[in-house]
């Protein structure tokens, strides 16, 4: 840790409009300032609290300035790990995540966080530290340049900029076009890879002798035009207008405003698995999960002949979002598309109305479009409450598919749904969920209620195995004033559970819960019913995974039962730091039946196409 002293003379970093300048303070030289110490201060004028990281002597300048500045270092096991802690930091807040290795084996190690981020579209900077300029060419140890494994071609198309300074002169303008595509609405990924002599070497270039007012950042165009005619055509007509809320909505603020645009419209909202989190489930007005894991009322109603207008927000309308691609999302009825980004939106659908505009920036004007006292809204309003009483009377999830026959072929073990539900009843409201890939997926999209603040976190495009187990810590970091739960499987455990150990030493306080089933139970179903692969490939050994815990400076508890689970819970709140309960369930069929049909149906679509 820095002296005061140095603190005082240690040169600030500001963001203008323009990108990064390094602002010097009074009595400090700026030839003291290493290129490390700028791209460091530069993310924590961004207000980057944290750097996810595995050190090595690459990196040690950056190391260094990251002693020297207000972020905290975080040492995980793991590159992978630590770009996983990137993710999930930069969903639990509108900022960037950022994560540091070595390049060679660090930035190879950096690549499934990469893909991950990727095909979520997760704004996160991958910094890395090169061989010395000198080395290059000449057969250098770990060298990761193009004249060794060639990182950049490797990496390059994971990501929004791939970028290696090996030039003094160019190094801030490098950082800001690093940096520009990091922003809420880009949602880019950056490398940034810098050997590590040019670390060291003293910054080049102008400074600003005096400070200046950070310069706001305006990202919020919205289509007013367009959003205009939504207004007077569809929501202010007798029409029946249901929202399907996807993964760009899933964050505290939108889902407040989106709860305010329900209620001022009397609009029914579904999610997404990807969106769960944007709107409480347990709201009159909300129709549950649309999709993977759907519930019924979200899938009978959207899939129905009642909604005469779909509004699509956020959302990519994948193969997930959409039942695979549901022919019932579009024909019948209008389809309203708006984004801000429409890189990922599915080329399935041609929509009736396709509007680029901020999420945020197009809640606010659709809810200032009319004053709520607006005695046609009124009319409108009542209008559709007729409709809503119909879709209310819809069950929300799906009757337990196997349980009888499961406990007949004497399954001891408890039903997963029983469990969430248990943990959801002693969880606090606004409690960050962190949802890992697996059959647990599954029940906990349809077991667990959201209570619609942003605050439902799964990686759900590429999914790999253990992420959340990674992804929790970062988002924990991120949003401490939350509490967060990890729920992730033994499977899971098995990839990065080890990652445990970060949290430990650090004393994160979050709490595990790992559900064993001693399977790869989203295989071992299949197995089970005799339509999948053979048990030798789908059940795992029986782990102890409290002993795991026990053994890395995880307190943690094991329960079988109800009350077990209870009094574990109570264990896992009393404790100061990191908590892991390891839950004994049964392999049960997964509440999926509405995505398991529309396989069926999009198989017989294209039957002889
Ligand atoms: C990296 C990676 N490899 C393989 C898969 C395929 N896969 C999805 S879920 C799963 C099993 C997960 O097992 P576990 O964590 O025990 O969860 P469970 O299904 O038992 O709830 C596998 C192998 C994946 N998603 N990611
Ligand atoms: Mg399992």
């Amino acid at each position: 840790m820095e002296s005061h002293a140095e603190k005082l003379y240690t040169p600030v970093a500001l963001a203008t409009a323009d990108g990064v300048r390094v602002i010097a303070t009074p009595g400090a030289k700026a030839a003291e300032q290493s290129n490390a110490d700028v791209i460091i201060q530069s993310l924590e004028a961004r207000g980057i609290q944290h750097i996810f990281l595995v050190p090595g002597k690459l990196v040690y300048p950056l190391i260094k300035s990251i002693e020297h500045s207000a972020i905290t270092g975080i040492v995980g096991a793991h590159e992978t790990a630590c770009g996983f802690m990137a993710d999930g930091y930069a969903r639990a807040n509108r900022k960037f995540g950022v994560c540091l290795g070595i390049s060679g084996p660090g930035t190879m190690n950096f690549l499934p966080a990469m893909a991950a981020a990727q095909a979520d579209k997760i704004p996160v900077l991958y910094l890395a530290g090169g061989i010395a300029t000198y080395h290059e060419a000449q057969g250098a140890f770990q060298d990761g340049s193009n004249s060794g494994i060639d990182e950049l071609t490797i990496v390059k198309p994971l990501l929004s900029a791939a970028i290696e300074v090996k030039n003094n002169l160019t190094l801030q303008h490098e950082l800001r076009r690093s940096l520009s595509c990091l922003n809420t609405q880009r949602k880019g990924r950056a490398y940034l890879s810098v050997p590590v002599d040019m670390q060291k070497k003293g910054v080049a270039g102008n400074y600003e002798a005096s400070p200046q007012r950070t310069p706001q950042c305006r990202e919020a165009a919205i289509d007013q035009l367009a959003l205009e005619q939504v207004v007077d055509d569809y929501l202010l007509r007798g029409l029946n207008v249901a929202c399907l809320v996807g993964n760009r909505m899933n964050n505290p603020l939108d889902a407040a405003l989106l709860l305010r645009l329900a209620e001022k419209y009397r609009l029914p909202v579904a999610t997404t698995l990807s969106g769960k989190g944007a709107f409480p489930e347990g709201h009159e007005l909300a129709l549950g999960l649309y999709g993977f894991a759907g519930h019924t009322r979200a899938v009978e109603t959207i899939n129905g002949d009642e909604v005469d207008v779909l509004l699509v927000l956020g959302c990519d309308l994948s193969q997930r979002d959409s039942l695979n691609w549901n022919p019932r999302l579009h024909g019948t009825k209008t389809l309203v598309v708006i984004d801000e980004d429409f890189d990922k939106v599915s080329s399935h659908y041609q929509p009736d109305m396709q509007i680029f505009s901020s999420l945020t920036g197009t809640l606010h004007h659709l809810l200032d479009a009319v004053s709520d006292e607006d005695a046609h809204l009124a009319g409108i309003k009542s209008l559709r409450n007729g409709w809503l009483e119909q879709v209310r009377s819809l069950p929300l999830e799906q009757q337990r598919p196997d349980l009888q026959a499961r406990l007949a072929l004497g399954e001891a073990n408890m039903y997963p749904g029983d469990a969430i539900k248990r943990i959801r009843s002693r969880m606090n409201q606004d409690t960050n969920v962190v949802v890992d890939s697996g059959a647990h997926r599954i029940f906990m999209a349809h077991h667990w209620l959201a209570s619609g603040r942003g605050d439902y976190h799964t990686s759900s495009s590429l999914a790999p195995m253990g992420w959340a187990i990674c992804a929790g810590i970062g988002i924990k970091l991120a949003a401490p004033h939350r509490d967060c739960v990890v729920v992730t499987g033994d499977g899971c455990m098995l990839m990065h559970g080890m990652e445990i150990q970060t949290a430990a030493r650090y004393q994160v306080k979050m709490t595990f819960v790992v559900m064993n089933n001693c399977a790869h139970g989203a295989m071992h179903i299949d197995t089970l019913q005799n339509r999948g692969v053979s048990a030798d490939y789908t059940a795992l050994p029986n782990h102890n995974w409290k002993a795991f815990a026990n053994s890395l400076g995880v307190s943690s508890a094991k329960a079988a039962t109800l009350e077990e689970l209870d009094e574990a819970l109570a264990a896992a709140a009393e404790h100061e730091g990191p908590f892991l309960i390891e839950v004994l369930v049964g392999n049960h069929v997964a509440p999926n039946r509405y995505y398991a049909e529309s396989i069926v149906e999009y198989e017989q679509r294209i039957k002889g196409l």
